[in-house]
């Protein structure tokens, strides 16, 4: 009974699948997938689809589904009439859009309308946040950071938008006893990481997502209890 963390997919399907293949997931196993699944990368959707197959998946929910999920009633609807709370959902849309957004649109128009509504459910159960304690060790998963960070300040009391979309200060230890896992920004713009690339750990940080959408970058999941690291090529 193994757990293991990944993190901003970004529609890299053929890199999930490899990493999938290396940790060889098992019934038994638990992977915390750490949001930023959507866009970006060519095939968003399906590995959305995927993972909504895997009956051991928990996902965490990134910025771009946060995004996502503001907009795609929107694309489902026809649009017949003018209010001004249109102009609000074209606004979000235009931020989507400007996201890297396109791959998504492009594969979910292409979905018959019942897994449409499957996807978008789907996303809506996502959760915000996960504290794991494993072989003696505390962990807290979130995708973006604990922004407006107070060490009095309970994870109930952080908003939705500090804890997804703002960023981590890596060079900060936040907690003495608790490790804190974090996607969002890719470890090679870490200004003090040595490793470009790989999965960082330093100040009871552990940064995972490796950049795999970007030229160079890769997908990378650790396993907590072993603490051992999987790239895709
Ligand atoms: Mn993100």
């Amino acid at each position: 009974m193994s757990t293991y963390v990944v993190s901003d997919i970004h529609g890299k399907y053929d890199k999930f699948i490899e990493v999938l293949d290396k940790i060889n997931l098992k019934e038994e196993d638990t992977l915390y997938v750490l949001g930023d699944i959507l866009d970006r990368g060519k095939h968003p959707i399906k590995v959305m689809l995927k993972l909504m197959e895997m009956k051991n998946v928990i996902c965490i929910v990134g910025n771009h589904e946060l995004m996502a999920i503001r907009c795609m009633d929107f694309i489902i609807q026809k649009i017949t009439e003018t209010s001004t709370d249109k102009f609000d959902k074209y606004k979000n849309f235009s931020i989507w859009y400007r996201n890297g957004a396109k791959n998504t649109i492009d594969e979910f128009i292409k979905l018959d309308s019942k897994m449409k509504f499957k996807i978008i459910d789907y996303m809506k159960n996502f959760i915000i946040y996960k504290k794991l304690y494993i072989n003696g060790k505390n962990f807290l998963l979130v995708h973006g950071g604990l922004g407006d960070f107070h060490p009095d300040k309970k994870i109930e009391e952080y908003t939705l938008d500090e804890l997804v979309w703002d960023r981590v200060d890596y060079d900060m230890k936040y907690f003495d006893d608790i490790y804190l896992i974090t996607g969002h920004t890719p470890t090679m713009l870490i200004e003090s990481n040595t490793k470009p690339g790989y999965i960082y750990k330093a100040n009871n940080h552990i940064a995972i997502d490796c950049g795999a959408c970007f030229n160079g970058g890769r997908l990378g999941v650790i396993c907590l209890d072993t603490g051992e690291e999987f790239y895709s090529s």
